[in-house]
């Protein structure tokens, strides 16, 4: 195979999950060009129209469905749903998530527990869905999407580090338990993302200058930017291709240099 078709996608089909807009979105639609069949589903029926619409504007045909990925019944009964009106998957990506960001001795266990059933639980019950048939398959690929929480703390985000902790060790964990059905599961860890998720951290203030925790993340990346949704469309196309057939229980941290960087000296 040459070296630029080890990197297309046709013939496979991607779910993604949580993907009417933000990441998920740009990396479906990174794969829909790399000629993948495009799933995604979202927690309600007004997102999934939001999402058919701009999939449809992007010339995209994917196929959308409502579905809570923290709900056991409902992610087994669309994997067969999929299977029957599109086809088996081929590539997942866990990507749906959430965070509270309340400093952890405010956190209520309820709150602390959404977070962890979303971003930890919903991407083991996600993946023990469709492993299966990638077995009978021969193969497949798995995306977990992790976050520089995967390996630092900050105040107010323990539920979400905890999770994205453990994300990025049961993503090692399935490559382990998996690697020889030749299914390939790896992470990918977005550094700080220019999505809805991030806008409270990008806010303007009412005097028009820049919101405290943008110019601390701007002070904390060698690129000196946020990072926007198209960064991270070539190295998920990476890992959801051939081209990475050796590669597993890895998290590709896809960050401007945060986790390599101390920060920039004051002055
Ligand atoms: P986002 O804008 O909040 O989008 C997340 C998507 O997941 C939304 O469509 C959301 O729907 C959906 N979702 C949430 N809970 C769900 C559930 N139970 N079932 C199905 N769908 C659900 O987030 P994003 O910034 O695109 O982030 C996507 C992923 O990347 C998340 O896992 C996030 O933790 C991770 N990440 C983000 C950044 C960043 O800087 N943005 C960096 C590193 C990692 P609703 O609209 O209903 O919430
Ligand atoms: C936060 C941010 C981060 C990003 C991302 C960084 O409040 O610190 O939301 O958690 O979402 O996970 O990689």
């Amino acid at each position: 195979m040459d070296i630029l078709n080890s990197f297309s996608l046709e013939g496979k089909v991607a779910w993604v999950t949580g993907a009417s807009y933000g990441i998920g979105f740009a990396i479906a639609c990174a794969y829909a060009e790399a000629g993948a069949t495009i799933v995604f589903n979202d927690i309600n029926q007004e997102l999934v129209d939001k999402g058919l619409a701009s999939y449809k504007e992007k010339n995209i045909d994917a196929r959308g469905y409502v579905c809570d990925v923290t709900d056991e019944e409902a992610v087994n009964a669309l994997v067969k749903q999929i299977e029957k009106e599109v086809g088996r998957i081929n590539i997942l990506v866990n990507n749906a998530g959430i965070i509270k960001r309340i400093p952890m001795c405010e956190m209520s266990s309820e709150q602390f527990r959404q977070v962890i059933d979303v971003d930890l639980n919903a991407p083991f019950i996600v993946s023990k869905a469709v492993i299966p048939s990638m077995i009978e398959l021969g193969g497949g690929k798995i995306i977990n999407i992790c976050s520089m929480m995967s390996e630092l703390g900050r105040e107010t985000v323990s539920a979400y580090a905890a999770a994205k902790g453990g994300l990025k060790m049961l993503t090692r964990n399935i490559a382990s338990e998996y690697g020889k059905y030749n299914i390939q599961c790896n992470g990918i860890g977005p550094g700080y993302i220019a999505t809805p998720q991030t806008a409270p951290l990008r806010e303007k203030q009412p005097d028009g200058s820049r919101h405290p925790f943008d110019s601390f993340i701007i002070s904390k990346t060698p690129a000196e930017r946020w990072g926007s949704t198209d960064d991270l469309k070539g190295p998920a196309v990476f890992l959801a291709s051939a081209a990475s057939d050796f590669v597993n229980g890895h998290v590709l941290y896809v960050d401007g240099g945060i986790l390599a960087y101390i920060g920039k000296q004051p002055g």
